[in-house]
């Protein structure tokens, strides 16, 4: 039987759109699961074919919370995407027995158990951790809790969505749209938070602007925290000390002032009411030209406590102790611990203190920071940049856990480690709104790092490097051992190229992007390269013992002692000849240039170690990678010739013989401008 021609032409066309649609789809499931870098840690990247793949079930009993019920559905998505070659019937179950520690869990094979619904949730995305990397289900036993009970992500991000030291876009909330749109990306990002048990989110920048207190910016955290809630996270929000008088009507901040302390008691309120588990405020205060309640003569307990009564048992106040003064000729480095040391004891139950982790400002490489440990009648938490500021952005890789390693274990010679001393701990973001939310593939790893270190800061950081290499590019061995170590040597490839043998703040000004060593005309002593170094003809370093700022007093005594002999703090502590003896044999003046030499030999060595991965990885990604060692190898080398050219001139030495002079002469590096850096 033939067909008339227009119904011929009809069912070519419908073959044709039938075609085509499966055409479409098929394009946009391949779009979905393209490997540009969205889905983190999380792929879930098959463990079998589709055809060996088993079932799995997932049962949820004891609770039907909104967490319990993401625990579950982790699960089932995770296990789907997994394909596991064996049938699976996965467990959650919430205990009756309170007790545990919020967020703790076990898991015995396919048995999840907690007495949270939030445990349940952490124990199925430790479950899916441990699967994603090839453990067999009946091996894998976890009995963990947190070891902090706040482990949170400080963003620095603005209202008009610029991210102070962001280097992966704008900011990652849509501030403009808030509340009404609330996108998609806030659950991606709170469950990435949450599978690595981060559970407190400040949204916006410490150098705050008072509208983030206004009604219409209460709505937009209120949108946040609701989207967040589920996963276990809850919002802080940076409080400007200022805000009674910016926006309040009033005509002082005073902590004293009974109209001041009414006025934040109301706005808190106001918080709680839009938010019921509004977490509290983070405050920067009488620092790098933020007010405080200095202005009013008042110390930091006193603005704190004011903050602390508004709040009550609600919330906390964390407060920041990263503050120095230009008036203040005192070492910058010694600024923090004189000014809150003697306040031990005197803040309220619920403030923490929060401290950087070394007492300058994220180097490559500090001391830890001679508050903890010295502040027993205080609550502490430890703030890290996951962002790399200092650390050569986005486009350098320098796995950090390493670094955060170095400091949590650090010894204070007063009872116990860094991460003894803590009681909370605090990372400065490095999301935007990049597709890979980092910027570039490897900082993701600095997030993951930052959130299981928060969870357990006795993590080695080789098995982080391990556990995010595999679920993020490859679980393949031959992958694994080479770039695990790769990941493990990239920060002290940063230190040797930037900052070597306790080096530190030669950045460019303000943006702190490439070499600057030589600046000195910054109106601030303590914002200019050679405040920091004192390099000149005779020698190099800053003088922190007995004979000059004495800030090794501020340490334990046993503590000092070591710091003084660590040969990789030595300009941080101690002002020498550039003829001084390393423990090598060489001299300072031969040791620099090799320091320097081996951080650029390292970063050659991480391109080539990347090539040869060629085969583990999609194309997307690892070209994004190969991009960015490229721009870091070029770098590493500026970083050696710039600094070795000034070295150079300022000690009227030439380079020791075997190091390749600098390729352009001292000038040309000085006249280097980027007014366009992002992050400033
Ligand atoms: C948010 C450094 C950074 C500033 C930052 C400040 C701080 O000085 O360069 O961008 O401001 O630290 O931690 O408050």
């Amino acid at each position: 039987m033939g067909f008339a021609r227009g119904e011929r032409v009809r069912m070519m066309i419908a073959r044709l759109c039938a075609l085509s649609l499966i055409a479409t789809s098929l394009f946009c499931a391949a779009a979905a699961h393209a490997e540009d870098g969205y889905r983190l840690w999380l792929r879930n990247a098959p463990l079998a074919d589709a055809a060996q793949h088993k079932s799995a079930t997932v049962t949820l009993i004891g609770s039907d919370s909104p967490t319990a019920r993401l625990a579950r559905d982790e699960l089932q998505r995770g296990l789907a995407e997994l394909r596991l070659a064996s049938t699976a019937a996965i467990t959650l179950r919430k205990l009756a027995t309170p007790a545990q520690r919020e967020g703790a869990f076990r898991v015995n094979g396919a048995k999840i158990s907690s007495a949270s619904d939030i445990g349940l949730l952490y124990g199925a995305f430790a479950l899916l951790r441990e699967l994603g990397q090839g453990k067999p289900l009946a091996s894998i036993k976890l009995d963990e809790a947190p070891a902090y009970t706040l482990r949170m992500l400080n963003h620095w991000d603005d209202p008009d969505g610029h991210v102070e030291r962001g280097y992966a876009g704008r900011s990652i909330f849509d501030w403009w749209h808030l509340p009404d749109r609330v996108d998609v990306r806030m659950t991606d990002y709170a469950r990435a938070n949450a599978s690595v048990g981060i559970n407190g989110v400040v949204i916006n920048n410490v150098n705050a602007r008072a509208m983030m207190l206004e009604p219409r910016y209460i709505a937009k955290a209120k949108a946040l925290a609701d989207r967040f809630r589920p996963w276990g996270i809850r919002v802080y929000v940076s409080a400007r000390f200022s805000a009674p008088r910016d926006i309040g009507g009033l005509t002082t901040a005073d902590p004293l002032d009974p109209a001041v302390r009414a006025w934040w008691k109301a706005k808190t309120d106001e918080l709680y009411a839009a938010i019921p588990d509004f977490g509290g405020f983070l405050v920067k205060a009488n620092s790098e030209g933020q007010p405080g309640p200095q202005d009013y003569g008042r110390s930091h307990a006193d603005g704190a406590n004011m903050l602390a009564a508004a709040i009550g048992a609600r919330g906390v106040v964390i407060w920041r102790a990263f503050v120095y003064a230009a008036e203040n000729k005192e070492d910058r480095a010694k600024q923090a611990f004189t000014e809150f040391q003697p306040l031990d004891g005197k803040f309220a139950s619920n403030v923490i203190v929060q401290v950087k982790n070394g007492p300058i400002d994220f180097q490559p490489r500090e001391p830890f920071h001679p508050l903890f440990g010295a502040m027993p009648k205080t609550q502490l938490a430890i703030e890290f940049q996951i962002t790399k500021e200092y650390l050569g952005f986005a486009s350098h890789l320098a796995f950090l856990a390493p670094l955060f390693e170095e400091v949590l274990d650090a010894d204070t010679g007063r009872g116990g480690t860094v991460a003894e001393k803590v009681s909370a701990i605090a990372g400065v973001a490095n999301t935007g709104s990049d597709r890979n939310w980092t910027g570039s593939d490897f900082d993701q790893a600095n997030w993951y790092a930052f959130g299981r270190l928060a969870w357990n800061p006795r993590l080695p950081s080789d098995q982080i490097a391990r556990e995010w290499a595999a679920l993020t590019f490859s679980r393949d061995p031959a992958f694994l051992r080479a770039v695990v170590p790769m990941m493990l040597g990239s920060r002290e490839a940063v230190v040797d190229y930037m900052t070597p043998l306790g080096l530190a703040h030669v950045m460019g000004t303000g943006h702190h992007y490439g070499p600057a060593p030589w600046v000195a005309d910054l109106d601030r002593p303590e914002w200019n390269p050679v405040y920091y170094h004192r390099a000149d003809r005779d020698g190099i370093g800053f003088d922190r013992t007995g004979t000059g700022s004495d800030a090794l007093a501020q340490y334990a005594p046993d503590v000092a002692k070591r710091l003084l002999a660590d040969e990789e703090l030595l300009l941080w502590f101690r002002h020498v000849p550039w003829d001084y003896r390393m423990s090598s044999g060489r001299t300072l003046w031969e040791e620099l240039p090799r320091r320097y030499d081996r951080g650029v030999a390292t970063v050659d060595r991480m391109g080539v170690t990347w090539a040869e991965q060629a085969p583990h990885i999609d194309a997307q990604r690892h070209r994004a990678v190969a991009d960015f060692l490229k721009i870091q190898a070029h770098e590493a080398r500026w970083w050696r010739d710039a600094s070795l050219a000034y070295w150079s001139a300022i000690s009227g030495r030439a380079l020791p013989p075997g190091h390749a002079a600098p390729t352009h002469p001292l000038n040309w590096y000085q006249a280097q401008r980027f007014p366009e850096a992002p992050g400033q």
